[in-house]
């Protein structure tokens, strides 16, 4: 699981929150991000706010991060899931309403399909909330097309980030 950090590789990780203060968990979280090891954060969207999607509670706000990162996928994930413990992450039931949510998306080149893992993230491209703060950080990823099939999800661009 702990491996060594290699060559570094871009990975684009999925911000969602929904409980308590979700922007400043979600711009505190942009900024906990770089400060993983051997990890910078290179470019952040905006905050996008939109309705709970297969989940309950308020309304979610949601950003993409694109990160340059050393760390191997499963470091990356860990890492991940320690900021949302510190940002209180409580897991009653699959989907509950969340304080912090951290999802990695892409990986470099990276596929593959395992318990604990599976990159591209399996229901990225069914979501807009996804896929639109990840088309405004890199719009060579994201294709007319896949935009085209969640436009009639209702999501509004809420602050700069
Ligand atoms: N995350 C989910 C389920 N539903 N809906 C919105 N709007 N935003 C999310 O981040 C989200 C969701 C599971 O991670
Ligand atoms: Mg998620
Ligand atoms: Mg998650």
């Amino acid at each position: 699981m702990n491996t060594a950090p290699g060559a570094p590789v871009t990975a684009y990780v999925a911000l969602g929150a929904n409980l308590g203060d979700a922007p400043a968990a979600l711009r505190q979280a942009l900024n906990d991000l770089g400060t993983l090891p051997h990890t910078r954060l290179v470019r952040a969207s905006s905050l996008y706010r939109s309705a709970p999607v297969d989940s309950s509670g308020p309304d979610y706000v949601n950003a993409v991060a694109e990160l340059s990162t050393a760390l191997g996928p499963y470091d990356l994930l860990a890492g991940l899931q320690g900021l949302e413990q510190a940002a209180g992450r409580d897991r009653p039931w699959r989907n509950a309403p969340r304080t912090l949510d951290l999802d990695i998306l892409l990986y470099g080149e990276l596929r593959q399909d395992d318990p604990v893992l599976t990159v591209p993230h399996p229901r990225m491209l069914e979501r807009a909330f996804v896929l639109l703060p990840l088309a405004e950080i890199a719009p060579t990823v994201v294709s007319a097309a896949q935009l085209l099939k969640v436009e009639k999800q209702v999501i509004s661009r809420l602050a700069d980030r």
